[in-house]
């Protein structure tokens, strides 16, 4: 389709103003919000991605396309985001300590709370006590972990382990995600689950708390 072409093209050059408007575009041409965000804004950051690695672009090219996504995921997520759906459950969730990826994260928010999730948001760089803490304060069932770096996905298993030490494991089911995280790190670190992108997130937890 033409415009998630352009949508795509326009969000690998970062720019916000053309995203928001081609986002609106599309939603007016009735496209449904999850393939304008599949097929236009993740497509694009992938490209964007490979860029980077292959030293095509640099922070400040990457960072403009991450606040040009931001832009169109925020048109999104009214249709996202389903309203009056009663609650269904408490989850914490955050990006691991080390970790300042935001963007991934934020879907998996926006789509739990479209399935009728309460979200408490840490943002990003979320140290193991920070968890525990709002997971006492809010007494949250489910905490969602994720992770876009190698170098600090380990992260993920002090939180586990914070879990045991407060003696929370029992109660609270852990879910991780993120480009570096498969299913075989989730079993290794003693996570519940692992989802690849935002909406298996949401079954997998459905699942979870059955
Ligand atoms: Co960074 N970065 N970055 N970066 N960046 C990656 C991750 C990298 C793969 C790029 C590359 O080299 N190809 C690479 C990591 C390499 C590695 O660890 N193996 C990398 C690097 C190296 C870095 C820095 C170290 C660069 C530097 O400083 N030299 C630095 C680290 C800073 C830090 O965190 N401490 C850095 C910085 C940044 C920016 C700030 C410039 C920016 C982030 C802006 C922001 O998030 N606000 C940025 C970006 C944008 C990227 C790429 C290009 C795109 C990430 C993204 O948003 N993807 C990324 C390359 C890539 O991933 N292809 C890259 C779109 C998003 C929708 O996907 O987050 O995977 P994702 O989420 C998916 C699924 O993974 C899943 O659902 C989503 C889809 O529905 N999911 C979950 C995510 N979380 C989940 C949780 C769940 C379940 C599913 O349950 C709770």
């Amino acid at each position: 389709m033409e415009i998630l072409e352009k949508l795509s093209e326009n969000l690998i050059s970062g720019q916000d103003k053309i995203v928001e408007k081609l986002v609106q575009k599309a939603l007016n041409e009735n496209i449904s919000a999850n393939e304008i965000l599949q097929k236009g804004l993740i497509k694009g950051m992938d490209v964007v991605g490979e860029k980077f690695k292959n030293n095509e672009f640099y922070i400040p090219e990457v960072l403009i396309a991450a606040r040009a996504m931001k832009a169109g995921m925020t048109l999104l997520k009214p249709s996202l985001v389903k309203t009056g759906v009663k609650p269904v459950g408490k989850m914490v969730i955050g990006t691991i300590k080390g970790d300042l990826h935001d963007i991934g994260k934020n879907l998996v928010a926006m789509m739990m709370e479209g399935a009728g999730f309460e979200i408490y948001d840490l943002t990003v760089d979320v140290s193991p006590e920070k968890f525990i803490e709002k997971v006492k304060e809010t007494n949250a069932k489910l905490i969602g972990m994720s992770a876009l770096l190698t170098t600090t996905m380990v992260n993920m298993k002090a939180t586990i382990d914070a879990l045991k030490e407060n003696n929370l494991r029992e109660k609270v089911k852990v879910i991780i995600g993120g480009a570096p995280v498969t299913q075989e790190f989730a079993d290794e670190i003693g996570a519940d689950a692992f989802a690849p992108d935002a909406a298996s997130a949401v079954e997998k937890v459905k699942e979870l708390i059955k």
